[in-house]
């Protein structure tokens, strides 16, 4: 079992989670069970590690079946073809406090996130952090030979490329994509361990951000903090003791096809979401689907709803907008509040303006099937994305490419990634600007077909253009071009 279905899709943000008594296998049968991801990184990487027979180190949670493990605790999938192999590295709940909770999360996400109040540096976390990163770049030099192509995967693994590259010939390539946004030097300097996470970084030959201001803020912080590493602007590379990382922005895609696909074939009439808030069939629709976190903007546009509705009292009775919130690490304070507030205000705007037979804002955390998110997609007239800084928000071109009558509209925050490429096509929002909000969701609301039409087709040719497939490829191409380069110097 190697699918991870709360973690919203992505395979990669959460904890692994204990799956439901009558999910788990007999420990008697001795089978493995594979869940089929629904979208998502985890959805994207499988057929590359079915089609390249790799290995795939993974958090496990110490519940692996060693019975059908070999001895270093992998285990070949899928069952029918054997493809890839998985290897596990399970850690205590001590090092997933430190580590994941503590100074991934607690530190490196509100810093990169460029909202340093938030760090909560705890005295032993970076411990952890260092600790984990070692665990494992161990078990990746156990599988890595010579030629191996090694790509991390986000800020969890700052310290690991340099381990790992330290212990591998130089034709071994390390590569490393960093999903969250690169923050200004100015903020990046109160980073605990700085510059070891900045020289932890250089040990990889590729390192990938979504865009390129992100690439320019990395840069400018290795000039800055590192003084022994040449960085080159131009050709966007660093070189430091002896080797060169190449840093380039290759903004992540969805599975267009895939959410196409699932929107035509949902039923908008029938949404269980809707349905369970006695949403109206002709109600116009506004959508917002976010983990819950301080990030996402959720309470700004919240309080961008209620100026919109005091200003549009015309709309109230005719607009609901329903915000999908999945909690996440709800075990970090900043979350929890965060989590409150954002009730506490749906609750506040509701109790204003709600009627006997409608509601302002519909709030649920539950978890939606694919099928169910996809449909929301297609029934919402305007999606709302406010992040107050995103690496990309793939929610947003997730709405576009279901977006499949035509119809839809994106309000979009030019804080988040996706903004760099698509936002001159979105209404675009300064996230934190509240009246601008408000006059966006109206524009959006009472735009021309024809303005919505031609807004939304050229959104879809983009997303579908640069789609999952696309991201995957130009990625193996730069680790081409590195790996070549790399061959063609003295071993290290
Ligand atoms: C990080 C970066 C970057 C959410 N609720 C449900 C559900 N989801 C899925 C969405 C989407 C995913 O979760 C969220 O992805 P985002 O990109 O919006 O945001 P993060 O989780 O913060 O991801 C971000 C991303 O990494 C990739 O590099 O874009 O900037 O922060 O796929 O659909 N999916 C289902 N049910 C839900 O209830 N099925």
């Amino acid at each position: 079992e190697y699918d991870d279905a709360d973690d919203g899709g992505d395979g990669r943000t959460e904890p692994p989670t204990e799956a439901p008594e009558s999910d788990r296998p007999d420990p008697d049968e001795r089978s493995i069970t594979v869940d089929e991801p629904t979208g998502g990184l985890t959805a994207g990487l499988d057929p590359v590690l079915r089609e390249q027979r790799g290995t795939w180190i993974a958090w496990g949670d110490g519940d692996a079946d060693f019975d059908v493990t070999d001895d270093s605790g992998c285990v070949a999938v899928p069952p029918e073809d054997e493809a890839y192999t998985l290897g596990r590295v399970d850690l205590s709940e001590a090092a997933v406090d430190g580590y994941y909770y503590g100074f991934s999360n607690r530190v490196l996400w509100p810093l990169c996130h460029e909202l340093p109040h938030l760090v909560d540096d705890r005295p032993t976390d970076l411990e952890w952090y260092r600790r984990v990163n070692e665990r494992f770049a161990d078990a990746v030099i156990d599988h890595a030979d010579a030629d191996s192509v090694v790509w991390f995967q986000d800020y969890h693994f700052a310290f690991a490329p340099k381990l790992v590259s330290e212990a591998t010939p130089r034709s071994t390539t390390v590569a490393q994509f960093w999903h969250i946004p690169w923050p200004t030097p100015s903020i990046f300097a109160a980073c605990p361990a700085r510059d070891q996470l900045l020289t932890g970084l250089l040990g990889a030959d590729l390192l990938g951000f979504h865009v390129d201001r992100y690439v320019t803020n990395f840069l400018e912080s290795v000039d800055r903090f590192v003084p022994a590493a040449t960085v080159d602007y131009r050709q966007r590379t660093v070189e430091y003791d002896g080797s060169k990382t190449q840093v380039v922005a290759t903004p992540m895609g969805v599975d267009a096809d895939s959410y196409d696909r699932e929107a035509r074939s949902a039923k908008t009439d029938q949404n269980p979401v809707l349905e369970d808030h006695d949403v109206a069939s002709e109600t116009v629709l506004g959508l917002g689907v976010d983990r819950l976190d301080y990030s996402k903007g959720i309470l700004d546009r919240l309080v961008a709803l209620e100026r919109f509705f005091e200003r549009n009292p015309a709309w109230q009775g005719e607009f609901t907008f329903v915000q999908k919130a999945t909690p996440s690490r709800t075990d970090i304070p900043a979350y929890e509040r965060y989590g409150k507030l954002v009730r506490e205000e749906v609750e506040r705007i509701n109790d204003r303006f709600e009627t006997d037979d409608w509601q302002p804002i519909v709030y649920t955390e539950a978890y939606l099937e694919h099928e169910t998110l996809c449909g929301l997609y297609r029934r919402a007239d305007v999606m709302i994305v406010s992040p107050l800084l995103d690496g990309m928000n793939l929610v947003t071109q997730e709405y576009v490419a279901a977006s499949v009558d035509g119809t839809g509209t994106v309000v979009l925050s030019d804080q988040a990634g996706a903004h760099d490429h698509l936002g001159s096509h979105a209404l675009s929002i300064d996230p934190t600007d509240v009246e601008e909000t408000a006059t966006q969701i109206e524009r959006a609301l009472t735009m021309a077909p024809h303005e919505r039409h031609r807004r939304l087709q050229t959104l879809r040719t983009r997303v579908f253009e640069a789609d999952l497939e696309q991201w995957m490829e130009s990625q193996f191409e730069w680790i081409r071009r590195v790996q070549t380069r790399n061959r063609s110097t003295v071993s290290r």
